[in-house]
């Protein structure tokens, strides 16, 4: 929206919504305790203890909001064809007025407050400014920690730059003198996770939870950017950045597109377990890729913050997340332990009383988890103990590699090497996890794909997405543009044992990718892509059986000339996609039948 226009669309949503009071936020830290502390005092959040935990609160969401609500999401584009088959579609002229409708009113008791904020660090090329109004004072306090927000960035839009109006209700007004809810939401039908890409304009109803309500994150870094990445020409993708850096001290940025929970915080922020090698984070979930005259892709992380799933965060598995978070923290629907710190499944073993994230006192032994799965903490990037100093760089990082992959117990090796930046799209567009129990369905073992971990994210047609990725190298030699590698960490044996030990010991997957970009490591021809020669795969000190290495480079010609088929059917049921995703998918099934 043009800048000229901020306080006109302030006060016409102030007017619709009709809040008590407005509330331009400062963005400093002074604000931001007073609102904790506000929400301690309404009986809405609870302080830590101060001694063991600084300056960290926790919130309890109700039952009904604990996570994206993907099926209440929508790509509210003019024309249905332009949402394409993987994202709910409503007409613009039916959801305005409906939800138009269910804004009237919808701040009444509350204070509406603005935070002007950026995706990307300040200058840089492609950062995008927004404002978000919202009646969530827990929004504001996570949108602090999030993107970079506060009184500077309105004067930037106020000087002139465009920015994305984004619209927020927790959708629970107050009549006088009604009493608040602890987490007030409104009923899943009544949610909407609006996107309505050709106004550049996000309007969120009904949720307080995550991507649903901090609306910088996954509906503007994602979904619109994603959209204006296709008119602009960069990528607005569900990827970690790390810095990866060889005993000689030679650099090199790696980012990696992992569906959600999948392990990409804990790669981000990995401690290898060769020795000389080091990891740094520059991000854990979002980056912005995008060409420079060089005509390289570089990388940026357009957020500030880490909204990390907490449930399975251990020192063992992730010392430098559970050092980030030991200050400085929101932390949403973990349980507290008696001495009022944290608990969730996984971070240790768990005390004989806990109270659990539905504020219920808890048992060790109790059936249900004492934190929800999907809880979270919010900290601040700089408290990562790893960080790179480049996090903040408006120039980015030149990207060396791309990693792809999902959960797949069978038929994808450890790494495979693209033979080209074409052949490495249609690994991505190929990415997938198996279903499992954990999700009720009769398609367990299948597999959901998830091109680049994108699917809830693409804000336009998918078949345009995979034609960006191609338009992405026009004009690049193809030596210049990042090599693609497919991974997987989570093969299994006939036992259902995970074959791969993982976490730190990653780092010799990544070690064996440095070297190859470095020349110094060879790789063997298969009909998947190039894999490690077991010369060139650092085991040193990993008691692995040849026989497990076997199993995890096998190649299982019968599971991949059906999943080649598999993969065709998908690609039907997107209406098809680009000739070159074709053409990737006869050149395997030739290389398999020659095999
Ligand atoms: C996600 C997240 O759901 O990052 O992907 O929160
Ligand atoms: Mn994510």
């Amino acid at each position: 929206m043009d800048y000229r226009k901020v306080n006109e669309w302030i006060t016409e949503m102030a007017t619709l919504c009709k809040p008590d009071r407005i509330h331009f936020c400062d963005g400093s830290k002074e604000e931001y305790i007073k609102l904790l502390e506000q929400q301690v005092s309404e009986n809405k959040a609870i302080k830590l203890n101060e001694s063991k935990r600084p300056c960290s609160y926790a919130f309890f969401s109700d039952p009904s909001d604990v996570a994206r609500v993907e099926d209440r999401t929508f790509i509210s584009s003019v024309l249905k064809e332009d949402a394409g088959p993987t994202n709910n579609w409503i007409d613009p002229k039916i959801l305005k007025p409906k939800m138009t409708e269910l804004f009237d009113g919808s701040m009444k008791g509350r204070t509406m407050f603005v935070i002007p904020f950026v995706m990307g660090p300040v200058g840089a090329l492609i950062s995008q400014y927004g404002i978000q109004l919202t009646d969530s004072p827990y929004v504001v306090c996570n949108m602090r920690v999030m993107t970079r927000m506060g009184e500077h960035i309105m004067d930037i839009i106020e000087s002139g730059k465009d920015f994305v109006p984004c619209l927020h209700s927790v959708g629970y007004p107050l009549a006088h003198n009604q009493k608040d809810l602890p987490w007030p939401s409104a009923p899943i039908d009544q949610k909407y996770i609006a996107h309505f890409p050709e106004e550049r304009l996000i309007w969120s109803y009904g949720s307080g939870y995550g991507g649903n309500a901090l609306l910088g994150k996954k509906c503007l870094a994602l979904r619109i950017a994603s959209k204006i990445g296709k008119e602009e020409g960069f990528m607005a993708e569900h990827m970690l950045i790390l810095k990866l850096t060889n005993p000689k001290g030679i650099v090199k940025y790696i980012l990696g597109a992992f569906p959600s929970a999948c392990g990409k915080t804990n790669l981000a922020m990995l401690i290898p377990t060769i020795p000389g090698w080091k990891v740094e984070t520059v991000g854990d979930d979002i980056a912005w890729i995008f060409k420079k005259d060089d005509g390289k892709l570089y990388a940026i992380n357009p957020e500030k913050g880490f909204f990390g799933v907490a449930k399975g965060t251990s020192y063992q598995t992730n010392y430098n997340a559970m050092k980030s978070i030991e200050k400085n923290t929101i932390f949403t629907n973990v349980a507290i332990t008696k001495d009022n710190d944290v608990y969730w499944e996984g971070m240790e073993e768990a005390p004989d009383e806990l109270l659990s994230w539905k504020k219920q006192l808890w048992h060790r032994g109790d059936k249900e988890p004492a934190a929800h799965p999907n809880s979270r903490f919010t900290v601040p990037i700089e408290q990562a103990p790893n960080l790179a100093k480049e996090y903040d760089d408006k120039e980015g990082v030149l990207i060396s590699a791309i990693l792809v992959g999902g959960r797949r117990a069978t038929t994808i090796p450890l790494v495979t090497e693209a033979y080209s930046f074409n052949h490495g799209v249609f690994m991505g567009s190929m990415m997938g996890s198996e279903i499992t129990a954990a999700a009720i369905s009769n398609n367990i073992g299948k597999v959901r794909r998830d091109p680049f971990a994108m699917l809830p994210f693409i804000g336009y047609h998918i078949k345009d997405y995979f034609t960006h990725w191609f338009d992405m190298k026009k004009g690049t030699k193809e030596s210049d543009l990042p090599k693609i590698y497919y991974v997987n960490w989570f093969r299994k044996n006939d036992k259902g044992d995970f074959v791969w030990p993982g976490f730190g010991d990653n780092s010799r997957v990544l070690k064996w990718i440095f070297e190859r970009q470095e020349g110094t490591a060879n790789g063997i021809e298969t009909p998947l892509g190039i894999m490690p020669d077991k010369d060139s795969f650092d085991l040193d000190g990993l008691n692995l059986e040849q026989n497990v290495l076997d199993e995890l480079f096998s190649v299982d010609k019968e599971a991949w000339l059906s999943e080649v088929e598999d993969l065709r059917a998908y690609y039907e049921t997107l209406g098809g996609v680009p000739k070159e995703l074709y053409d990737e998918l006869e050149a395997l099934k030739d290389r398999l039948m020659k095999a």
